[in-house]
């Protein structure tokens, strides 16, 4: 049975994962056997990332580009092809967000945010899915929506837009590449305790509706996403794709 879930000769691309859910998900591949590419913007941040996975016995690697940029991408897989890498598993989570009413909101805000949350896993999940069709290899693609690819919450419009398309994209991909062997799905996170979500968790009228509108009564921790994005990562989910499995406590089940 654990041999599901084993990812020992894998190799993960994890966009976003020097901080918050991305880091956690890396973890998580990491602990479960796969050889880990980080991916952010800042230096600093990959050192101190990549230092901690080395303390808990894990070497990873890391690449600081912006994953909306098609070259940047691109010139990053080529890096790897030169090094003979095959990622087989992507996790497109690097994602922003800007809180701003659409009658205040800027073209260039939205243009943005949309270009990061959603035309970024295109670009990469594209980038992944020809070396894999080329290799004659499976794979994973792992898209991380949001319960705003569900719902929308006032003010945050263009990730609201970008998480739906997160979810729709997924099955796009699912309904292209499941011929090659390649699963794609996505995680729907609920409000988890983030770095990005710290403003939420300061704001006692946001902390007490996210306590109020769940059952769990509770936010959610990076570390309880990492069982899902395991399963998804691993043989386990071989016949499972164009999903978006809700890690939410429960909070898009009830009323
Ligand atoms: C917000 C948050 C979102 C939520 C996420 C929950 O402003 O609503 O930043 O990112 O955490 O949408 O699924």
């Amino acid at each position: 049975m654990s041999s599901l879930f084993d990812l020992s000769g894998r190799t993960a691309l994890i966009t976003g994962s020097t901080r918050g859910l991305g880091f956690s998900y890396a973890l998580g591949l990491a602990e479960a056997g796969a050889t880990v590419i980080l991916n952010g913007t800042d230096a600093a941040r990959m050192e101190d990332a990549i230092g901690q996975l080395a303390a808990k016995g894990h070497h990873a690697t890391g690449h600081l580009f912006n994953v909306a940029d098609e070259a940047a991408v691109e010139a990053v897989f080529h890096e790897l092809d030169s090094q003979g890498v095959l990622v087989d598993i992507v996790i497109n989570n690097a994602g922003i967000q800007h809180r701003q009413p659409m009658l205040e909101l800027a073209l260039a805000d939205w243009q943005r945010v949309l270009d990061v949350n959603l035309t970024s896993a295109f670009i990469v999940g594209r980038a992944v899915a020809k070396r894999l069709v080329a290799a004659g290899r499976g794979g994973k693609i792992i898209n991380i929506g949001s319960l705003t690819s569900e719902a929308a919450r006032a003010t945050v419009a263009p990730y609201t837009a970008a998480k739906g398309g997160i979810k729709m994209l997924t099955k796009a991909m699912a309904a292209e590449w499941a011929q090659f062997d390649i699963q794609c799905n996505a995680i729907g996170p609920g409000y988890i305790l983030t770095e990005m979500n710290s403003a939420l968790v300061d704001n006692p009228d946001f902390d007490l509706w996210v306590k109020s509108s769940n059952p769990t009564q509770r936010w959610g921790r990076a570390d309880e996403l990492i069982g899902t994005a395991v399963y998804l990562s691993s043989q386990a989910s071989n016949y499972v794709s164009g999903q978006i499995i809700y890690v939410d406590g429960g909070w898009l089940a009830t009323l």
